[in-house]
């Protein structure tokens, strides 16, 4: 795809009191934040190791410091700012790893909509993406497909204007899973969040570019975001790594959209903010 204006960032797995304000917001760009994560797990105030719950979400995001009023207020603050839903995750704050774990795909598919439509009216929220990254036992590709496709489909139709994505790594299992998902369903899904982070530290800027065309390749069609993360990346992709290679794609006329995972961890790091800044600048002087 060509290049295009959009940047995303994850926001609100990590505790570390990150706020929407504290992150800087160019105006020349359609900014997403991607709330991390609502889980269809048991509330850790519920039990103290969280059970899966077939499909019925709760916030596990740090809804504190990342509340309904900070949504609207952040959204008034900037128009071009949405703020989206990230579903699933690596693990329940850290307690335990999460599976997805549907009991059917009829009743994991209306526990779903229900449940993710009382968060999408309750926080004003523009959009869906789903990060799934391990399947229980049993679970069939056929299963995902079915349950994450009807989810879309009917998220969409209850919500015309939402923005609807995916986000799968390079990993046999999440890409044997995620390919048939948007071969079937990509008339429902807008973005693949491909995380780009999940490569190693080895990875200059032509391999990038080679990683990023095979995506584009496993995802035919689609609008492929390249991405890095901030934080500790002890042998993966480095945040300097991840600009130069958004500026070779961009060079390309291939960079739709960038993204970020995470702002708790650019909030506590050395350098703040400074990568926000200047990927910012990169998709708005396209
Ligand atoms: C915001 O995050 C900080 C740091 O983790 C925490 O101490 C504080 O309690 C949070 N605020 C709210 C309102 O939850
Ligand atoms: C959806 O978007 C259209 C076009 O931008 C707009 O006219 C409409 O009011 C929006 N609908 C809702 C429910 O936000
Ligand atoms: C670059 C970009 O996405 N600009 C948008 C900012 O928001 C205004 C109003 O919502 C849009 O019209 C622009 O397209």
């Amino acid at each position: 795809m060509p290049n295009g204006y959009l940047f995303r960032e994850y926001i609100g797995a990590q505790f570390t009191g990150v706020r929407f304000s504290d992150v800087p917001i160019n105006p020349g760009l359609s900014f997403n934040f991607i709330l991390a994560f609502a889980i269809d797990y048991t509330p850790v105030d519920q039990q103290a190791t969280p059970v899966p719950t077939n499909g019925v979400f709760s916030a596990f995001w740090d809804t504190g410091n990342l509340s309904r009023a900070d949504v609207a207020a952040i959204k008034a603050a900037h128009p071009n700012v949405s703020v989206m839903l990230g579903i699933g995750g690596d693990s329940v704050q850290d307690i335990v790893k999460v599976s997805f774990t549907p009991s059917s795909i009829d009743s994991w598919v209306a526990n779903a909509v229900a449940s993710l439509s009382v968060l999408i009216n309750e926080y004003g929220l523009d959009g869906v993406d789903v990060d799934y990254e391990r399947f229980a036992d049993g679970v069939s590709v056929d299963t995902f497909v079915e349950c994450i496709g009807l989810l879309l489909t009917q998220l969409k139709s209850a919500f015309p204007n939402i923005t609807t994505s995916i986000a799968p790594f390079e990993d046999d299992t999440v890409q044997r899973y995620y390919q048939p998902l948007w071969s079937r369903y990509s008339a429902v899904i807008n973005y693949v969040n491909f995380q780009f982070y999940g490569y190693g530290d080895n990875t200059d800027v032509p391999t990038y570019v080679m990683f990023y065309d095979q995506q584009q390749a496993n995802y035919p069609g689609a609008t492929v975001l390249a991405s890095f993360k901030t934080g500790d990346v002890t042998g993966l992709l480095s945040p300097e790594q991840g600009i130069s290679a958004a500026q070779e794609l961009q060079r390309q006329n291939k960079l739709p959209g960038l993204f970020i995972f995470s702002a708790d961890s650019s909030k506590v790091s050395s350098y703040g903010f400074e990568y926000e800044t200047r990927a910012q600048e990169i998709v708005a002087n396209h």
